[in-house]
C-alpha cells in the first residue's frame, strides 16, 4: 500500500525544468560549429500527440542544417529572397510522438562568435493543442520560473573553453 502512495505523490509533482523543450547540449563553443538537439520532452497536454516542431533560428546563427530523422519530414524557412546559403529563420519537423515518448530534433549550426546567450523560440503543434515554447528570462532574474520558457543555448568563449588546458 506504502509504495502506491508514493507513485501517486510523484505523478502529482510538478514537471521538472528538462521535462519542458530545452537544448541538448545547453552550451556550445562559440564561433563553432555545433550539433545542437532540440529536446521535446512532453506533448501539448497530458496525452496529447506532438504533430510539429517549429523551431526559430535567432540572427546571428551563420548557417543551420536539420538532421534527417526516420519517420518525420522537415521544411526549412527563409526570408524571401535570402541567400539560399544563408541561416533559415526557421525549420519545422512534422510527424508524430505521443506524450509519453520523447524526442530529439537536431540542427547543425555555424554559432556567432560573440559569447552569448541565444534563443530560440519552438512552437510545438500537437493533436488537440499548441505551445509556444516562447518566454525569455528577463535578464534581472536569471532564476525566475517561466511556464513555457524558450530553449536556450550558451555560448562560451573560445579561448575560455580551453582555459582548463593550460601547460
Ligand atoms: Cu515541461
Amino acid at each position: 500500500m506504502r509504495k502506491i502512495v508514493l507513485t501517486l505523490l510523484a505523478l502529482a509533482a510538478p514537471l521538472p525544468a528538462a521535462a519542458h523543450v530545452v537544448a541538448a547540449p545547453d552550451t556550445a563553443r562559440a564561433g563553432s560549429y555545433a550539433a545542437v538537439a532540440f529536446r521535446v520532452g512532453h506533448a501539448c497536454s497530458a496525452g496529447d500527440v506532438t504533430l510539429k516542431v517549429r523551431i526559430e533560428i535567432p540572427p546571428g546563427v551563420v548557417s543551420a542544417r536539420p538532421q534527417p530523422k526516420p519517420g518525420w519530414t522537415y521544411e526549412i524557412e527563409r526570408e524571401a529572397g535570402a541567400d539560399p546559403k544563408a541561416a533559415p529563420s526557421a525549420v519545422t519537423f512534422t510527424g508524430r510522438l505521443p506524450d509519453e515518448a520523447f524526442d530529439d530534433f537536431p540542427l547543425l549550426m555555424k554559432l556567432p562568435t560573440a559569447a552569448d546567450t541565444l534563443v530560440f523560440p519552438v512552437i510545438q503543434t500537437c493533436e488537440k493543442g499548441e505551445s509556444q515554447w516562447a518566454e525569455v528570462p528577463s535578464t534581472g532574474a536569471p532564476g525566475e520560473k517561466l511556464s513555457r520558457p524558450a530553449a536556450t543555448l550558451r555560448l562560451i568563449p573560445a579561448d575560455a573553453a580551453s582555459a582548463g588546458h593550460k601547460h
